[in-house]
């Protein structure tokens, strides 16, 4: 599975992560290693409501309750249809077996790949993934902290072996997010491969 590998998460992007764009080539020399291959995408409406430019007074990396728990405000990112939101160019999306598109209920985040940020509304990709019998997943992209690490933890929880390989995966690491998402993924019994 790979993560958001969007030119808004790559330098000059709306939410940029750092050398975001140096993961492109491991993760295309990785794909033809897998029996299948899914990409996302996150995919926001404008005017989003995890955008901090959808409030008065409220400015990015704010965090603010949501009905389904605190919500980090975002600068405005990945607007779909935009070149924001379309893969890195360099990314090999031709051999891709599923695109899943994430974020693009107005009311409601998904860092995941499996479910929004309530942790209920599913995307579809669990029944995809059994239906197809595959039964393990790796996951790269962008964030490991946020996008990554929400889709192997729910992986995880779904009965799913996971590895994330970190060789090609980068993070925002926004107050600690780094840690705290790496702690949890190995509490979890994510595999964490470096190498
Ligand atoms: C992501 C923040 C907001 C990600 C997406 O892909 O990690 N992070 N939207
Ligand atoms: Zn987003």
């Amino acid at each position: 599975m790979v993560i958001d590998v969007q030119n808004d998460f790559c330098p000059n992007g709306a939410l940029a992560v750092l050398d975001g764009d140096t993961i492109v080539a491991p993760i295309n020399a990785m794909l033809p290693d897998f029996a299948a291959r899914i990409l996302t995408q996150d995919w926001h409406p404008r005017g989003h409501k995890s955008f901090a430019s959808s409030y008065n007074g409220k400015s990015a990396y704010d965090v603010i309750d949501m009905p389904y728990g605190p919500q980090i405000l975002w600068p405005d990112h990945c607007i779909q249809s935009t070149d924001g939101a379309a893969f890195h160019n360099g990314l090999k999306t031709q051999t891709a077996d599923l695109i899943i598109r994430k974020g693009f209920r107005p009311q409601i985040d998904s860092y995941s790949a499996f479910f929004e940020n309530d942790k209920t509304t599913p995307t579809g990709l669990e029944g995809y993934l059994r239906t197809r019998g595959l039964d393990t997943v790796t996951i790269v992209g962008l964030a490991t902290d946020f996008c990554v690490a929400y889709s192997a933890l729910d992986a995880a929880r779904l009965g799913f072996k996971v590895t994330v390989d970190m060789n090609a995966c980068r993070s925002i690491d926004l107050n600690g997010s780094l840690d705290a998402a790496l702690f949890q993924m190995h509490a979890a019994g994510v595999k964490l491969k470096h190498d």
